[in-house]
């Protein structure tokens, strides 16, 4: 009998990095930074924290002994700074301790001599500057001009969207183990074990089979552990690899939120050109994206940002522009969405601007709008469900969102201090990675000889369930009970050169690796019991409910028998299957292609009360119909989609980064002064209905990927929010730009504005 991540987590015995039993002679490691965001590191004198009690080393650029280098698509980060420091939090030296406290102690003797430089924070000024990460990329379609002579409104404006903290439940966190023959194994709390495989054994100058890494689940990752679990596993495996030691670096919560890079924050220009009716005829847009001090994955990002430029709408000329700019902030990263979530703000600013121009309802200018099947996206894939539209109509049969503005009018007009707003939210994400050679996952399958079963892949579990969907699986492939299975660590020596688990892909293409190598195992199971029926071929054979099913009629084979019988006969009874994503390309010279399996679409309507006297307020309702394809594990699905709504409404509503305007240091690295969204701010009412599948899904058995869409319908708050405003804001949202996220802040200041204009 075997337990999933839900039984263990609620008896408190699932395991993440910390609670691993170290080896005895474990050593702890602590990491000196930068405290300056731009300089240059002149002298960084270690002889104090080398004589402190209990360290066993302070190790240095100089002590890497392969390439002080962890980029993953541009090369431009140094594990450790050895000339100029670029951002407050920078690794500059290792303190390797018997203990983490005196670890910590020692770390606060180094006395890093940075000389200070000019920092940028502002991706703006960045590009004026000449601060790039890549050069610009743009995404065209249609004829621009000829569209905008045909328009009978042109809107433009400015659209920032802030960033964003992971706030995953477990920091980043290593155990580094030596091995023998110079080998080791690391225990790292990672999206992606082959980049950490991969980049430790570049820095250590050692080849990749020498690094085995092993992960059992993360608490939590969105993202944040994709590429940056990295450069925390690679200090580890430095430690271990010097010291000839164990040596474990879990990060403190204030650490993780200083030293780690959050989602992009965007600054956006727009021009959007509608008919006088409301049709969308052209949009035109430049992302500034603030990539931070050094590339991690920012130009994957970026280009997700241009593939979600229209979201759910259809447009036909197009010209979306992204500029990924240097900035001396810590690199921003990948979260849930990854870049997706930005595009979706800017264009939905641009068409409540639009809306207020033509006297139209933001709904009616989105319904008419919506992609229909056949339409073509601006890299030139034609969109072949029809989700989009079907998710809209049905929340429209559901919710009447007429018969909402109806009443919210109403009650406007009687409400006294309290106004009510809404706003529809649609949204359809192109599933696949965009990279398309990283669309690949294996699966490993064994069937011991007593019946129980053992599933590796590539899939990595952090809360979301794919162990349970792997194990969903196998099990209905085998037709045995699901406690059979047991889902094991994702570890690179089982599963090798896997793609991190991102792009919400990790249960569609490791899923069906492990749907055919259950397959292949069950062949092979069924001509054993064909042989047992004296049958030439097992044709009418089928495995049901732990028994051989004859013509459709149970017999006394029965699995445990059955397997055990084909052991005896020599039989193989493992599979590796290495599956890819079919039919999917994408040309970076014409930025044109297929490069998504397929898209997942939905809608919301957000509901909230606003409080115009104290700028408090609260989301009453949010109404989701969301497409799953045929979802496996639906009660994981609702749970993917309740925690991305939720996510997303902390991005768009309460979650304020802010920074020192001297030091550029983070002020927010507290849970005392970043908040997200609590059991009390959540709405009091979420409803979601899965829409019904009429189609076939590239996703294991027909389902399809949930993980990071449904984070998009949390920006529907910041529009109902504005809605609310009504037209105390209509002056404003005519001059300023649009910004989130919409704090009661910021509402506050916006109300009292308006009242001092009345008064
Ligand atoms: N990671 C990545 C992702 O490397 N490529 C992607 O396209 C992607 N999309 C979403 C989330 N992570
Ligand atoms: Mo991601 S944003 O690691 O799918």
């Amino acid at each position: 009998m075997s337990f999933h991540d839900p039984e263990l987590h609620s008896r408190g015995e699932s395991r993440f990095v910390d609670d691993l039993q170290i080896p005895e002679g474990t050593l702890h490691a602590a990491v000196v930074t930068s405290s300056l965001s731009h300089g240059i590191l002149e002298e960084l004198s270690t002889a104090k924290a080398e004589a402190a009690p209990g360290v066993r080393a302070v190790l240095t650029a100089v002590d890497i002994p392969g390439m002080n280098q962890i980029g993953t698509i541009i090369m431009d980060e140094p594990l450790l700074a050895s000339n100029e420091v670029s951002f407050i939090g920078e690794p500059l030296a290792v303190v390797i301790a018997d203990t983490p406290a005196l670890a910590h102690q020692a770390a606060e003797l180094v006395r890093p001599q940075i000389r200070k430089l000019q920092s940028i924070t502002d991706p703006r000024e960045a590009f004026a500057r000449g601060m790039l990460i890549a050069p610009p990329v743009t995404f065209c379609i249609g004829d621009l001009d000829k569209s905008w002579e045909a328009c009978d409104l042109i809107v433009k404006g400015r659209a920032d969207s802030g960033g964003q903290e992971h706030l995953y439940l477990e920091t980043q966190a290593t155990l580094a183990i030596p091995m023998e023959n110079g080998s080791l194994r690391l225990h790292s709390g990672t999206q992606g074990p082959t980049y950490v495989q991969r980049i430790a054994a570049r820095v250590l100058g050692i080849p990749m089979n020498m690094v085995e890494v092993d992960v059992t689940r993360l608490g939590g990752a969105f993202g944040g552990k994709e590429d940056q679990a990295t450069p925390w596993a690679v200090i580890a495996a430095l430690g271990a690899y010097v010291t000839g030691r164990p040596v474990k670096l879990v990060l403190d919560r204030g650490e993780d939120m200083r030293l780690t890079g959050k989602r992009h924050p965007y600054s956006s220009d727009y021009r959007l050109g509608l008919s006088s009716e409301g049709r969308l005829l052209v949009w035109e847009v430049t992302y500034y994206q603030n990539g931070g001090a050094a590339s991690d994955l920012s130009t994957a990002i970026l280009e997700r940002t241009l593939f979600h430029t229209t979201n759910a709408y259809a447009i036909p000329s197009v010209s979306a522009t992204g500029i990924c700019c240097r900035t001396h902030l810590p690199p921003n990263t990948a979260f849930r969405g990854f870049g997706g979530p930005q595009a979706m703000f800017v264009l939905e600013c641009a068409l409540r601007k639009a809306a207020d121009e033509l006297g139209m309802t933001a709904e009616e200018i989105q319904a008419l709008n919506l992609l229909r099947t056949g339409d073509i996206f601006p890299y030139g894939m034609e969109y072949k469900g029809d989700e989009v539209e079907r998710s809209w109509l049905r929340l429209d049969e559901l919710h009447d969102l007429k018969a909402v503005r109806k009443s919210n009018e109403q009650f406007n007009l009687s409400g006294g201090i309290y106004r009510r707003g809404m706003a529809v939210m649609p949204v359809c994400f192109g599933i696949s990675f965009t990279n398309t050679s990283l669309n690949q996952a294996s699966a490993l399958v064994h069937v011991y000889t007593d019946g129980s079963i053992g599933v590796s892949t590539g899939a990595v579990e952090m809360g979301q369930g794919v162990n349970a969907k792997m194990a969903a699986v196998a099990a209905r492939v085998f037709g045995v009970d699901i406690t059979r299975v047991k889902v094991e660590t994702t570890n690179t020596t089982r599963t090798a050169n896997t793609s991190p688990t991102a792009a919400s892909s990790a249960a569609d293409m490791n899923g069906n690796a492990v749907r055919i190598a259950c397959g292949n195992i069950l062949n092979r199971l069924l001509q054993v019991a064909g042989t047992h029926f004296g049958l030439g071929d097992p044709n009418h054979l089928e495995l049901r409910s732990e028994s051989i099913v004859r013509n459709g009629a149970a017999t006394d084979l029965g699995w445990e028998v059955l397997v055990n019988t084909a052991y005896l006969e020599r039989v193989n009874l493992s599979s590796h299957v290495h599956y890819s994503t079919p039919g999917i390309h994408f040309n970076r010279d014409t930025n044109q292609g297929v490069p998504f399996a397929y898209h997942v679409a939905g809608a919301a309507l957000t509901e909230v009360t606003l409080d115009r006297l104290r700028g408090t307020y609260t989301v009453d309702a949010v109404r989701i119909v969301h497409d799953c394809g045929d979802s496996i594990a639906p009660l994981i699905d609702r749970g993917q989609i309740e925690g991305g709504l939720l996510q997303g409404i902390g991005w768009m509503t309460i979650e304020d980064l802010k920074y020192d305007t001297a030091s550029r240091a983070l002020l927010t690295d507290s849970l005392a002064t970043y908040k997200v969204p609590d059991i009390y701010s959540t709405p009091a009412d979420v409803e979601v209905e899965f829409l019904e599948c009429h189609s076939e899904n590239a996703g294991v058995f027909n389902s399809k990927a949930v993980g990071e869409p449904p984070f998009m319908y949390g920006i529907g708050a910041y529009f109902a929010l504005l809605d609310a405003l009504g037209s105390d804001d209509a002056e404003r949202r005519r001059n300023e730009p649009m910004t989130a996220p919409m704090t009661a802040e910021r509402l506050l200041g916006i109300l009292i504005r308006e009242k001092r204009k009345d008064s």
